[in-house]
């Protein structure tokens, strides 16, 4: 319902009909906007940003299929040296394929799950972005295309990264794996300890 509302806001309505929506948006709890080109939806627990369950890529005749992922964040799944994690660091997904991506903070910070790299005409800044505070859970869906290739999913707030959450949505065969992704690609900077023996 919300996502039909916020479609619905970006076209061209009569003054009565934009005047009952903008009624209804404003009744609502989470509010929704339509601002800069972004969709957006925030309450208390967090944000859901570019969200798109209904528009398909150019470059697809369907959605292929319908994948629920859960993410779960915190520190209790980083790996040793590092301070946080993702429970998987790594989704194989179809091409054309709607993914609703419920991220599940299990810490008592704010962490996200955004990807980038995704098609600029859909996407504003061709991202898609779920971002949760301490101890609460936040669901959205996006679509991806169909080309094989891998997107870049992390947590953008300062230091996280490199402490761990960095993560890669793999469509089809990929593009290869992405540097530094825990458990995957291993650290720029591995251990050395040749020079202790
Ligand atoms: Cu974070």
């Amino acid at each position: 319902m919300l996502i039909y509302l916020s479609r619905l806001i970006a076209l061209p309505t009569t003054a009565s009909v934009a005047l009952a929506l903008a009624a209804a948006v404003s009744a609502q709890d989470p509010h929704e906007h339509h601002q800069h080109g972004h969709t957006m939806a925030l309450d208390g627990d967090g944000m859901v940003m570019n969200f798109n369950s209904d528009i398909l890529p150019k470059d697809c005749a369907a959605i292929s299929a319908d994948l629920d992922i859960e993410v779960r964040v915190g520190r209790q799944y980083a790996r040793q040296g590092i301070t946080f994690g993702y429970d998987s660091h790594e989704w194989k997904v179809l091409p054309c394929s709607r993914l609703t991506v419920t991220l599940i903070n299990e810490d008592q910070v704010r962490h996200q799950w955004m990807v980038h790299g995704l098609p600029r005409y859909l996407y504003p800044e061709g991202m898609f972005h779920l971002e949760v505070n301490g101890g609460k859970r936040k669901t959205g869906a996006f679509i991806v295309p169909s080309d094989d290739r891998t997107y870049l999913a992390h947590c953008d707030i300062a230091k996280h990264m490199e402490q761990g959450l960095k993560a890669q949505v793999i469509v089809g065969s990929g593009s290869g794996n992405l540097t530094s992704i825990p458990g995957i690609s291993g650290r720029p900077f591995p251990d050395d300890y040749s020079k202790s023996r």
